[in-house]
């Protein structure tokens, strides 16, 4: 298309009704919206941008401009007379702000008098695929990969949802990366996805395995300091633009949990991360280098990352960004920040979140997680970071997520990486009312729902600090007393709770790990005692003798037994406020979400009484007589397993 300017008309609403005539199974994701015409195909950016005003646009004519001066992907929007002006300084920008005219909309907002600005706060809004070649997806809970045998509709489908909450870079396979994703056939594969993907502003990356030198090119070593790996590296490389001309680098995870790493050749993250740096630069490529690191001998795996890139900070090449974990230890329902963030000064680092559900109840449970994005922001300044990294929870399941809630935390990641800023409700609002209805009163109920979701997790999983008591493997329901024979014990439950007949949780002060001393000096001193720690976070950095008495004026054993009642308190409320809302959702969507909320409110039972009757064992104390008492036993909990893998999504919890 070369016209600079381009006029698209105004369209009536052809076809009322037509929403209610389509099976309401979420495949639609938020982007309900109504055909009003089928528009010719145009291509590029650009035209995606004219293409979807055409096909889904019911207000006064809008013009798409280019205007020098403004930032990257930012747009304005603006009446003028009886038109609508999106100027943007990139074809990306008049994406976006086509996707925000259609989201004021469809969100019932007024299109008149318009003058908005907008840009993004990161300019890398990255979703990261854990797929594997033969299609599972590691801690995926809505079915198979959807780029194992990518249908060309469900791919656009994809696009649009990503552009429509400005994610510009998807990484298609996973950290565990197998040699093959670098083979011809499956780069052809990428080529092809990337094609796809690119009309909507979406470059693809890949995680890559360091090992790839020995396992694909059959070179002796894969030392990051040897020419003729290096030389491997590149030519790989030149072959992946060739294919992929916008390619965007790669993801490393290396010498973490078994992969292969620049340590296994004498050499230093540093080291692995530059190289690849060094080789990607000409083509402007990046490389996102995790420091999910740790050893299984470590005395406090909270401490490793930061051990480790620590002594690198300021030795990384200007095209590497280091992808943290928001907590120091995995993804847990409730960590503290992880201190690397505010350490490291001279190094780029970028967050890594999970919208994956792996420790949140899979696709079961609904939890809305961008209160703790919010909560990690409220800790970590948002411009001491490059970029922001989602663990997506997509899979070819109809409702893509497998639990429609899931959906949110999608959207929300978008949203949040395009302006951190944003309150937890305003998305949640947002995402209510184009993915079910604008009614307010329906918005307010289920958005606060949403906003309560989260602590109500933590508090029927893991109150007071309490983290990585999961069952072994698929890692959903409690198992707080998981520990075979053999199995590193960082893998293991008691290695994190340390339970005993004096207390509860982890001694990470100055007297025992120090992991608290890797934070700034005030938040240090908050933490190492335990008068002063946020009682949130407490087992997380104290052993916590169960008389320790509670703000609440409880003893600590007392208010864990209530924070895990509140729990469950919480998700029978939550199941009640949803069958209230049946009147304003369709009746295949209201059941599948109150079916998850039942199984939900099942599970949160079983937590409470798998880790109340567990920890009592040590704390020899009573469950008090105001919180309501198990009503399972501890022995049959202590034998019910479910048997799956970690790339299912249990069909129901606990069943017994
Ligand atoms: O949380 C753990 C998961 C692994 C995952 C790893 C990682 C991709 O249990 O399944 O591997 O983190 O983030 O590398």
């Amino acid at each position: 298309m070369t016209t600079k300017q381009f006029l698209l008309s105004t369209f009536f609403l052809l076809m009322a009704g037509w929403s209610t005539a389509n099976a309401e199974d979420g495949s639609r994701l938020w982007l309900r919206l109504d055909n009003v015409s089928n528009p010719t195909t145009i291509t590029g950016v650009k035209g995606t941008a004219m293409t979807e005003l055409q096909t889904y646009w019911q207000g006064s004519p809008v013009v798409l401009k280019r205007q020098k001066g403004l930032a990257k992907d930012g747009y304005t929007i603006k009446s003028q007379g009886d038109k609508i002006v999106i100027a943007a300084a990139n074809d990306a920008g008049l994406l976006y702000g086509a996707y925000h005219l259609l989201r004021l909309q469809q969100t019932g907002n007024t299109t008149t008098s318009l003058d908005i600005s907008e840009k993004p706060f990161y300019d890398l809004r990255i979703l990261n695929h854990w797929d594997n070649p033969d299609g599972t997806c590691e801690r995926g809970f809505a079915g198979k990969s959807i780029f194992l045998n990518p249908n060309p509709e469900r791919l656009k489908m994809y696009a649009r949802a990503n552009a429509s909450v400005g994610i510009n870079g998807t990484v298609l396979n996973n950290v565990n990366a197998k040699p093959e994703a670098l083979s011809t056939a499956s780069l052809e594969k990428a080529k092809s996805i990337a094609d796809q993907l690119r009309p909507y502003g979406i470059r693809v990356y890949l995680s890559i395995n360091f090992a790839s030198p020995i396992k694909v090119g059959g070179l002796p070593t894969a030392d990051p300091l040897d020419k003729k790996v290096v030389g491997w590296w590149k030519e790989k490389v030149n072959e992946i633009y060739k294919l992929i001309p916008d390619f965007g680098g790669f993801l490393v995870k290396a010498n973490s949990e078994g992969e292969p790493g620049p340590q296994d050749f004498g050499r230093t993250h540093a080291d692995g991360a530059n190289m690849l740096a060094g080789v990607l630069k000409p083509h402007k490529g990046i490389v996102m280098w995790r420091a999910f690191v740790y050893a299984p001998q470590s005395p406090d795996r909270a401490n490793q990352a930061y051990l480790e890139f620590m002594p690198l900070d300021g030795q990384f090449a200007d095209n590497v960004i280091i992808q943290i974990k928001n907590g120091p230890v995995d993804f847990q329902p409730r960590e503290p920040y992880s201190p690397l963030f505010t350490a490291m000064q001279k190094t780029q680092m970028m967050v890594e979140f999970q919208l994956t559900q792996e420790y949140l109840g899979a696709a079961n449970h609904l939890v809305y997680l961008a209160p703790m994005w919010q909560e990690f922001f409220s800790f970590v300044k948002p411009s001491s970071l490059r970029a922001m990294a989602g663990v997506a929870n997509i899979g070819d399941d109809i409702n893509w997520c497998g639990h429609h809630f899931a959906q949110a935390n999608w959207y929300a990641f978008g949203r949040a990486a395009w302006n951190p800023a944003l309150t937890p409700k305003e998305i949640a609002d947002e995402w209510l009312a184009q993915t079910f209805t604008d009614n307010p009163s329906f918005v307010s109920t289920v958005s606060q729902l949403m906003l309560d979701s989260r602590e109500a997790a933590v508090s029927y999983m893991m109150p007071l600090g309490i983290h990585h008591i999961f069952a072994g493997v698929h890692h959903y329901g409690p198992e707080p007393w998981y520990s075979p024979k053999g199995l590193r014990a960082d893998w293991t439950p008691p290695y994190y709770h340390k339970a005993d007949a004096v207390g509860l949780g982890f001694n990470r002060t100055l007297t025992g790990s120090a992991n608290v001393k890797q934070y700034p000096e005030a938040l240090c001193q908050l933490y190492n005692d335990i008068n002063t720690c946020p009682e949130n976070l407490l087992t997380w950095f104290h052993h916590v003798p169960w008389n320790h008495k509670m703000k609440s004026g409880r003893t600590f054993w007392d208010e864990l037994c209530h924070k895990y009642d509140d729990g469950v308190h919480e998700t029978r409320r939550f199941l009640a406020m949803w069958d209230a809302m049946q009147s304003y959702v369709d009746a295949q969507r209201f059941s599948e979400v109150q079916r998850k909320l039942r199984i939900q409110t099942r599970d949160s039972e079983w937590w409470r009484d798998a880790c109340l009757l567990y920890f009592q064992t040590f704390s020899h104390r009573p469950i008090p007589q105001d919180v309501e008492h198990p009503v399972h036993n501890l022995d049959e909990m202590m034998n019910f397993r479910i048997p799956i893998s970690m790339y299912e999504n249990p069909q129901c919890g606990y069943n017994k």
